[in-house]
């Protein structure tokens, strides 16, 4: 499987809980590396753009006012099939669902405030990396 990169976050309800660094420890253990890292207050205008792809759903609008409030934390992860392993390093949207070990059994309190979000898939990673780091603040290694 070749060297992949996907976008994670770190969403308000883990940077506000104190969990950055055992987060961001899940991925360095697994053997990702974080090769982008920023933290920052989303408007609702970057918030709603994320995630257009949910606009309509009853959960988005909740959704886009938990993504805005409070600071986030985004990097960008990189290694061998990184986009699947992220995802299970993350496990299930819902807390309760989550397989035990897994980020958000550990560190999310309800589907609504999960902890983390990781891209989706090739075409997903690419789009959101561009969403929030351009070229030279990635450092690829
Ligand atoms: P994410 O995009 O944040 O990594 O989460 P995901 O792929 O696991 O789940 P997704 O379907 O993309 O949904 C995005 C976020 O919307 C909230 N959600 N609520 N039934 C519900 O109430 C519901 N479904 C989704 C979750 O916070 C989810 O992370
Ligand atoms: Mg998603």
């Amino acid at each position: 499987m070749a060297e992949e990169q996907t976008l994670s976050i770190i969403k308000p309800d883990a940077v506000g809980d104190n969990h950055i660094g055992a987060i961001v420890a899940r991925f360095e253990e697994a053997g990702l590396k974080v090769v982008a890292l920023k933290m920052l207050q989303l408007t609702r205008a970057q918030a709603e753009g994320f995630y257009a792809e949910h606009e309509g759903r009853p959960f988005f609008p909740s959704l886009v006012e938990f993504m805005m409030s409070g600071p986030v934390c985004v990097q960008v992860l990189q290694g061998d099939n990184a986009i699947v392993r992220n995802r299970e390093l993350m496990g299930a949207t819902n807390p309760e669902e989550a397989e035990a070990g897994t980020i958000r059994a550990d560190f999310a309190t309800a589907v609504s405030a999960n902890a983390v979000h990781g891209s989706d898939s090739p075409e997903s990673a690419a789009r959101e990396i561009d969403y929030f780091f351009n070229s030279q603040e990635i450092y690829p290694r």
